[in-house]
């Protein structure tokens, strides 16, 4: 196996492989080392399973499959089926909360409510719907019709289109990439990747763009703002992040997954007094809920519930032993996180019927019953805690403080009502850009060796950083999320966050909350009269894994945001596809892709690009 140093920067990461390995526990390390080398056919893209003629395997020597199709194709074919499962993932999870509205509307809950009424009629003014002398209720019910059709194949564009500025709307509409429907992009894509349909592989990359901007600007936008309107708009706070969140004395619950649906009603039902003296009962000294990867953040943003720890970290926050349970909805839960549990007193649960694992303790969650299984889910916790072996409880470090809740309505509230003072901070050059930094964690690389560096180096440049997803931890524990962290910081950044009383890092949600970064750049660009790709912006996933963070990466890039990646998709089988990815789409959406896996280098490569922006903008560099 490889030395625990190498697989991680973090002492409580490093803390918790010792223990694991001591008790023999497998994790994602050890079973990566298993599977390493990797199928080259595989890793270059040029494998196909699409029909029962094949599965094909082309190269140089044998370029054709059964069918016909070249490398070209192959690679194009699956990379874009790979970027629809991202898409499909954040975009069902969009629709999971337009259904909560539903069952609000339709009175079948009382367990959820429109909290933010003044953003729910905020959105269903920019969609174009009436809210002058309306009910909030039916002001709600259009917003839920209007939304479920953005899923459909009626439209001619998904309605948060209103907010992308014209001259990129209609670039999209010349590149045949304007994103119609959710769902129809998706199915489409599977249509054009059967065999003997899109045998062009642009052609194919196009629709692949088209279904992340379906993604960006539909599935996942929704899914951000109606979380806001249900579960309220974030506001800045403090929280605390990494394994010392789990407490020794208290049962512990660990929320993990995406949907803030299931996992609010987790923290609620842990706050009910007659659970919280059953825990007392049982020698706890109260319910502790703390997250993991995005439905964490979703906690964290809104409630500032602390973040136990990002991708890397699901496996060891259970070998503390201190996790009563872990309560999982979809996307991102390794499935050995069941053995894992199996190893300890944790019980496992699941919550989603489209989610389940085999060996979980199941309830399938509705808005309907969602507060009554809660508090079952939160009671099966408590009663683990009486079976909890204290002799294998460690918890290896105290937590570091974080700040958190940075949605764009904080951000304007804090300038002072407008997004003024940070065009006139960028056109000062005291901001002289931003770059959003999302995604994962890969067992390939040294967990957050590149997410934390790649942050560090930025703010030095002063370009402000946004962070999301599992990027927030490692940030947060590398102390970037903390208003202190300006001293590592240019002068820039240190004199307009340090004015405001904020981090040069800020964290900007979960990763649907991308979004958030999205709207923020058409303001931007409205505000200043141009194309997103004209903003001194970029985007990187330095450590991503998910077919979800290549729908973002490739929705950001067909939104005109020049974008960073760690290390290549499987495309590299095919010069047509990595040469469009690279280069050929700058000219035709005004952004490409880089891979870069230095760190150092990628900053250099958002510099220039900055500089260069700046300059056309008429800015000092
Ligand atoms: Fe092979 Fe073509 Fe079938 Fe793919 S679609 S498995 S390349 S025959
Ligand atoms: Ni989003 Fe990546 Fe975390 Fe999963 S939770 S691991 S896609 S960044
Ligand atoms: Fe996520």
């Amino acid at each position: 196996p490889r030395p625990i140093d190498e697989l991680t920067i973090w002492d409580d990461a490093k803390a918790m492989l010792r223990k694991a390995r001591a008790e023999g526990i497998q994790t994602v390390h050890d079973r990566l080392d298993r599977q390493t080398p990797h199928c080259k056919f595989c890793e270059l893209g040029t494998t196909c399973r699409n029909c029962t003629m094949g599965p094909c395997r082309v190269s140089e020597k044998n370029p054709l499959g059964v069918c016909g199709a070249d490398a070209d194709v192959i690679v194009a074919r699956n990379f874009g089926r790979f970027v629809t499962g991202g898409a499909a993932g954040h975009s069902d999870h969009g629709r999971d909360l337009i259904e909560v509205l539903e069952a609000i509307v339709e009175g079948e809950t009382k367990d959820y409510r429109i909290v933010a009424e003044d953003k729910l009629r905020a959105i269903a003014g920019e969609v174009g719907i009436q809210t002058e002398g309306r009910s909030t209720m039916e002001v709600a019910r259009d917003v839920m019709d209007c939304f479920f059709a953005d899923f459909g194949s009626r439209k001619k564009e998904v309605s948060f289109l209103a907010r992308v500025p014209q001259v990129r709307k209609d670039k999209w509409a010349g590149l045949k990439m304007t994103p119609r429907g959710v769902d129809r992009e998706i199915a489409e894509m599977m249509h054009r990747t059967h065999m003997g349909c899109d045998n062009d592989a642009p052609n194919t990359m196009i629709h692949a763009a088209r279904t992340a901007l379906a993604d960006g600007w539909g599935g996942s936008m929704i899914g951000t703002e109606l979380s806001d309107v249900i579960f309220g708009v974030p506001t800045p706070k403090m929280s605390t992040a990494n394994l010392g969140v789990i407490k020794a004395d208290k049962v512990n619950i660990l929320v993990h997954g995406h949907n803030p649906v299931v996992s609010e009603m987790i923290l609620a039902a842990s706050r009910e007094p007659e659970l919280v003296n059953r825990a007392k009962e049982l020698g706890a000294t109260g319910i502790n809920v703390a997250g993991l990867c995005c439905t964490g953040n979703e906690l964290l943003m809104r409630q500032g519930i602390p973040m136990a720890g990002n991708h890397l970290m699901t496996e060891l926050a259970i070998i503390t032993g201190a996790v009563e349970a872990i309560v999982v909805d979809y996307q991102c839960i390794m499935p050995s996180l069941v053995q894992i549990s199996g190893c300890y007193h944790t019980k496992f649960i699941d919550t989603a019927n489209k989610a389940r694992f085999t060996g979980a303790i199941h309830f399938d969650f509705q808005p309907r019953t969602a507060m009554k299984q809660a508090r079952e889910i939160v009671s099966i916790a408590v009663e683990a805690f009486a079976q909890r072996d204290p002799g294998r409880v460690d918890i290896p470090c105290e937590p570091i403080e974080i700040m958190t809740g940075f949605s764009n309505e904080a951000v304007i509230a804090a300038l002072g009502g407008s997004l003024d003072p940070m065009v006139q901070a960028i056109a000062a050059g005291d901001i002289r850009g931003a770059v959003g930094i999302v995604g994962c964690n890969n067992p390939k690389i040294k967990q957050d060796s590149m997410n934390v560096k790649l942050a560090e180096e930025l703010i030095k440049k002063d370009i402000l950083v946004l962070v999301t997803g599992c990027v927030t931890t490692a940030a947060g524990k590398a102390g970037l999320l903390v208003p202190g962290a300006i001293e590592k910081a240019g002068p820039g950044l240190q004199k307009v966050c340090g004015s405001l009383g904020i981090p040069p890092v800020l964290h900007y949600g979960s990763c649907v909350d991308n979004a958030r970064i999205l709207q923020l750049c058409a303001a931007l660009a409205n505000a200043l009269k141009v194309d997103i790709s004209d903003l001194p912006v970029g985007a990187s996933s330095p450590e991503w894994y998910s077919e979800k963070a290549a729908a973002i990466g490739l929705y950001a890039v067909a939104s005109g945001i020049y974008t960073h990646l760690g290390h290549p998709p499987n495309i590299l089988g095919s010069k047509t596809v990595t040469d469009l990815a690279v280069s050929g789409l700058e000219d035709l959406v005004g952004a490409t892709f880089f891979i870069e896996p230095d760190m150092v280098k990628a900053a250099d490569m958002f510099d220039q690009r900055i500089r260069t922006k700046r300059k056309a903008l008429g800015l000092s560099e």
